[in-house]
């Protein structure tokens, strides 16, 4: 594997060859992190951590997720543009727009009055709402995080409770639901509110299905109440480049899981699902994945860190092995589900 970690010389060097606004993502070392952001010619726009605190004081939202790093040294994740970036913030929602894109997160703290699937249904509205008033309504992609997501609360699991406060939301608000859901993750935190970061934009994007797995919106009533709204992944392009948003996958053949009880099984089932919606976008939508300047970003979320040799075992041995992977300890939406990786590929 490739170290986590671009040098900020490297960074500041790629950038200077872009022409065209849209949104650039490195993982950059935290220790690096004043210095990149300084010495950058773009605009940063986001800066995302996990679990770890940051040096310094920063010129554009930071989303601090305590989603704890189990390897490598203490990692960020940068989101810049190559245009001038305008800020909106109020206590529960920051956002950072150029006129063709925003990158947000809203916030929204749980209490005793409030069950997940309420939480989940007004932060939604609150998101949807912003989006339409600022002129970007459309999604590209969407994280939610929020902890203890196994438990059970007044008889439900917290996260079959946190699919149906979102549909309830979405399906109210969304113009083209499904057809319009991007892609997506949602992943248990240690600790910390319901936090939802999203893309959205003034144009559509191409949201795309997985031929080996079901439509997570199509999932039977046997995974709760009301269905996962999310594609399987979602593609943007620019004059320049394309990106192909790769929204959390695991070891979900059809709706069903594959391989309990095995991390290493479980992650060769996980990197097929990867394969086969990447071959979907070449071939449905024209994603050209051999691209010149090709780059790719993923996040491998593990459910328990005992796992994680054979996890990265599995990785060497695919194509992941070339690329930028970062390792996260988190839970999953299903008990059985041990591994579950996000991906950004880009090209031009
Ligand atoms: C799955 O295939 C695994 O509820 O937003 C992956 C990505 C999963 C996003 C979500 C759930 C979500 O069903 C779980």
């Amino acid at each position: 594997m490739k170290s986590t970690t671009i040098p900020p010389f490297t960074m500041t060097a790629r950038r200077v060859s872009e022409t065209t606004a849209r949104p650039g993502v490195s993982y950059v070392e935290c220790a690096q992190l004043p210095f990149t952001l300084t010495e950058s010619s773009t605009h940063p726009m986001a800066v995302v951590t996990f679990g770890s605190a940051l040096p310094g004081e920063f010129p554009c939202p930071v989303i601090a997720l305590n989603l704890p790093q189990i390897d490598g040294p203490p990692t960020a994740e940068v989101w810049t543009g190559d245009k001038p970036v305008q800020l909106h913030t109020d206590p529960d929602c920051s956002i950072a727009m150029n006129g063709t894109f925003l990158i947000g997160s809203m916030t929204l703290n749980e209490d005793a009055d409030r069950s997940m699937d309420a939480a989940a249904y007004e932060a939604y509205k609150a998101m949807l709402h912003r989006l339409h008033t600022l002129g970007y309504p459309y999604l590209w992609r969407i994280w939610n995080y929020f902890p203890h997501i196994n438990d059970d609360q007044d008889g439900l699991e917290r996260y079959q409770r946190f699919c149906l406060g979102r549909h309830h939301a979405l399906t109210e608000v969304l113009a083209d639901f499904p057809s319009s859901l991007p892609a997506a993750t949602a992943v248990g935190t240690k600790s910390g509110p319901l936090q939802i970061m999203f893309l959205a934009g003034t144009q559509p994007a191409t949201h795309l299905s997985n031929p080996r797995q079901l439509n997570a919106y199509d999932y039977p009533q046997d995974y709760g109440p009301r269905s996962p709204s999310f594609a399987r992944a979602t593609l943007t392009r620019s004059e320049k480049e394309c990106r192909l948003y790769l929204s959390g996958t695991a070891s979900v053949v059809g709706h069903a899981s594959r391989h309990a009880g095995l991390p290493r099984a479980q992650t060769e089932e996980t990197i097929r699902n990867l394969q086969a919606v990447c071959e979907q976008a070449q071939h449905t939508a024209g994603f050209d994945l051999t691209g010149t300047q090709r780059q790719a970003l993923y996040k491998v979320y593990v459910r328990d860190s005992a796992s994680l040799s054979e996890i990265q075992e599995a990785i060497m041995h695919s194509p992941l092995a070339q690329e930028h992977v970062l390792f996260l300890q988190s839970d999953l939406c299903r008990k059985e589900l041990l591994v579950e990786i996000e991906g950004l590929i880009i090209t031009g």
